[in-house]
Order: C-alpha cells, then sequence, then structure tokens
C-alpha cells in the first residue's frame, strides 16, 4: 500500500516516492470502463466482489479484490448508469472512480485496461495489445494562451521500458474524448497528439493520478481501426469478446511480470 503523503513538503514528497520505487509494488488497482472487458479478468485472477466497497454509500462503482502471487489486486469499475443500465464509460466516471480508489484503496500503482480504437496509418491493427506512453486529450479545446495546453492536458505515462521489451507489446500515444466517434476537430488533436490508439478515459484517469502522485500505465487493446472501411460501433461490437480475451491475456502477462518488482524494475 503506498504511503501517505497528507501534509508533506514537496522534497519529503519526492524523497518518500523515490524510497516507494524501490519497494516491491503490493497493491495494484486496476481501472476498467467496461464490466465485459473487467469480468473475464475477474474470473481468470479469481477475485471476489467487496459488498462494502471504499465508496460513499449509493454510488454505482463496483470493486473486486483479491491476490495474485504476491500482488494485492483491485479491480474497479465506474457501474451501471443507474437509468439506461449501460456501462458508466468516459471521463467524467473514470475521474470518479479513479479519485475514490485512490483515496480508499491507495494503490502503488494504477493500470487503466480497456479497449480502445487503433488507427491502421500508425501501425495499428485489431488485436493488437498497446502500452501507452503519453496520454491527452482530443475534445477539450480552448482557444486561449495556455488554457490550450490545459484544455490538451498532455501527461506522461509512467514508463515501463523492460516490461514492454519483456512482453514485446506495441507502444503508442493514447488520445482521449467524450465520444466513441470522431469529428473532424477530434481527428485534427489527435494527430497533433500523435496519436496511435483513441478511448474515452485514459487521460482522465491519468489526471487524477497525477494529482495524487500515483504511478499509472495504459495497456489497451484495440477492438476498431478508426481509419478503416467499417464501421466504428459495427467493428466495435463485433470484436468485442475476442479483443477483451487477449486484454484479459496481456493484463495477466504483465501482473506476472510485475510480481516481485519495484516500480523502478519496470
Ligand atoms: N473510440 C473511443 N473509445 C473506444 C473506441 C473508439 N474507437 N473503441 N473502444 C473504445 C473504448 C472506450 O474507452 C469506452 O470505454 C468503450 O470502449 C466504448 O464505449
Amino acid at each position: 500500500m503506498a504511503p501517505r503523503c497528507d501534509g508533506l513538503s514537496d522534497a519529503a514528497m519526492k524523497d518518500l516516492m523515490a524510497q516507494a520505487e524501490k519497494l516491491p509494488i503490493s497493491t495494484v488497482v486496476f481501472v476498467v470502463a467496461l464490466q465485459a472487458e473487467a469480468l473475464p479478468l475477474v474470473d481468470k485472477l479469481e477475485l471476489i466482489q467487496d459488498d462494502k466497497p471504499p465508496f460513499p454509500i449509493g454510488m454505482p462503482w463496483i470493486r473486486f479484490y483479491g491476490t495474485y502471487r504476491d500482488l494485492f489486486i483491485n479491480v474497479v469499475c465506474p457501474g451501471k448508469d443507474s437509468t439506461l443500465g449501460v456501462d458508466n464509460v468516459g471521463t467524467i466516471p473514470a475521474s470518479l472512480v479513479t479519485c475514490a480508489s485512490i483515496q480508499g484503496i491507495r494503490p502503488d500503482l494504477i493500470i487503466n485496461a480497456g479497449t480502445a480504437g487503433g488507427f491502421k496509418a500508425k501501425g495499428a491493427s485489431v488485436g493488437d495489445v498497446f502500452i501507452a506512453s503519453s496520454v491527452a486529450f482530443h475534445d477539450r479545446r480552448i482557444p486561449v494562451p495556455v488554457f490550450d495546453l490545459y484544455g490538451v492536458g498532455t501527461r506522461k505515462a509512467f514508463t515501463t521500458p523492460n516490461l514492454v521489451k519483456e512482453l514485446s507489446l506495441k507502444v503508442g500515444n493514447l488520445s482521449t474524448g467524450d465520444s466513441m466517434d470522431m469529428s473532424p476537430q477530434d481527428e485534427e488533436l489527435i494527430i497533433a497528439n500523435d496519436a496511435t490508439v483513441k478511448d474515452m478515459e485514459g487521460a482522465a484517469v491519468a489526471h487524477v493520478a497525477d494529482l495524487f502522485k500515483v504511478p499509472t500505465i495504459f495497456i489497451k487493446a484495440v477492438t476498431d481501426i478508426v481509419d478503416g472501411e467499417k464501421p466504428t460501433s459495427e467493428e466495435y461490437l463485433q470484436n468485442l469478446p475476442a479483443v477483451t480475451a487477449k486484454l484479459t491475456q496481456s493484463v495477466s502477462q504483465v501482473l506476472d511480470f510485475i510480481s516481485g518488482k519495484c516500480l523502478s524494475d519496470l
């Protein structure tokens, strides 16, 4: 579990974080938007659902937990919309559940795992699993000096050169927006973000994790090709089950690699 940092000076906080980087990783929180993405992982790791999750009463957020090797694993999902019954996808639910999970679980590491659209022009194919090197938004356009940069909100992911090498994962930038389709304005910013994959949560999770200084990695499996011929939603729904299985397989390989290691070994 990560140390408490409340009330520390910047220098003391840096010192504490440097020390934490040299301790074996113990508590991992997976932020997963869809239950269809989370459940295969929950089954594989034999996690159980927390009937008293560390969240405010009445929230739809769900937590599964258990141990895998020497790791304390938590899978948190933003749950379902109370009126429509669909998963709470997108940046607002992802931010809220990330914030509550950091406060309630105090992870050493956050992993935002999920599906994404990929750009074939940047080398993505359906079923590829990417580790994001950086994340940014593509639908927060604020044409005022400095606010423009704030809107894009580019953040580096925690760097994992050894993990990427060992598992031969693809690496690319991730661009996040609250729409699954892509308007011409979104496209312009996605290109400016030099993104290979596009999702609806990553940069929001990064924003919150950065506030609390929790290292975060992003594992995204490609369900649809954004610059391809097939309509996005059709391709997404068709590929979701098989791609989710690939995501689960990669995530468990990632956990095998992480087990027994410190953050600085990744
Ligand atoms: N564009 C944006 N998001 C997604 C995508 C695409 N082409 N394919 N898959 C996704 C992810 C989002 O992050 C959501 O969690 C979910 O799948 C779609 O609602």
